[in-house]
């Protein structure tokens, strides 16, 4: 089932807060693209579920470039949130490899490395995390592959947790890499963003295993793949880091 909205409805979202070349090129380039309604739907959070729409969209984002998707897509803009009544139960699971084969990570022997430009690299623990300050969220998790869901996560926003290392905000880019082998990266003003969280916490309990046991990146803001699960690693550089899927073509940018 999809919900679309009335074109009208999506005005205030086509109009920018700053109205500069850049946006309008970018926006223009959307439209004259055929995009329509759909991918603002996606992009704009309004309810699409259809999957064609949804991947069709998708990949008509992902053939702009990173810097039309930024300049398109403010960082200030927030991905819908939903009531809890509609949160997916059976969530689904996604990775590399079968669900099984997640890896169990005992919660006391796991850390946090940081390194890059950090003032303060100690390592940090599951303790650690929890003792800052905690934002939950119920967003839609939109994996490129066909499906998306809405799902409950707590854990401190990443914003709050670069702070508190001393990271230099100024850098651009946040990498992270995952206790798998995975490892993905986003821009300075995604994870500054005020719903990118590290997440401890699903449906108000312990990240299961599969879902990233025991931190994982919660950003509703991007792409299901940018959702880095068993985070082990957490970077700051200026130098463009790219990730797991993004080094075989995914589009780097992948969000709002
Ligand atoms: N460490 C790790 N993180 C990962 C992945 C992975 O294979 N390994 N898959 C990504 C993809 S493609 C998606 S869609 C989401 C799925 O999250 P879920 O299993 O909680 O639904 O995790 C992302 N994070
Ligand atoms: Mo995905």
């Amino acid at each position: 089932m999809t919900q679309k909205p009335e074109p009208t409805r999506l005005d205030p979202h086509l109009l920018a807060p700053d109205h500069d070349g850049t946006r309008l090129v970018a926006r223009r380039r959307l439209v004259e693209g055929g995009l329509g309604v759909g991918v603002f739907s996606l992009l704009t959070g309004w309810a699409v579920t259809n999957n064609d729409e949804m991947m069709a969209a998708l990949r008509a984002v992902s053939r702009l470039n990173d810097g039309a998707q930024a300049a398109l897509f403010s960082p200030g803009k927030l991905a819908r949130t939903y009531a809890e009544a509609e949160i997916t139960t059976l969530f689904p699971f996604n990775g590399f490899y079968p669900e099984a084969a997640a890896p169990a990570i005992a919660a006391s022997e796991w850390k946090l490395e940081l390194t890059g430009k950090i003032a303060d690299r100690r390592a940090r623990t599951l303790a650690d995390l929890e003792a800052l300050p905690q934002e939950s969220q119920v967003t839609r998790l939109i994996c490129i592959e066909g499906w998306s869901a809405v799902g409950k996560w707590s854990g401190v926003p990443l914003r709050r947790f670069l702070e508190a290392v001393g990271a230099d905000l100024t850098a651009k880019y946040v990498g992270l890499r995952c206790a798998d082998g995975y490892a993905t990266s986003i821009d300075m003003p995604s994870a500054l963003h005020p719903q990118t969280i590290l997440a401890t916490r699903f449906l108000d309990q312990p990240l299961p295993t599969a879902f990233g046991f025991p931190m994982r990146l919660r950003i509703p803001t991007k792409l299901g793949f940018k959702n880095a699960k068993h985070v082990t690693e957490l970077f700051v550089t200026d130098d463009h880091p790219g990730g797991y899927w993004e080094d075989q073509g995914y589009n780097w940018f992948s969000g709002l």
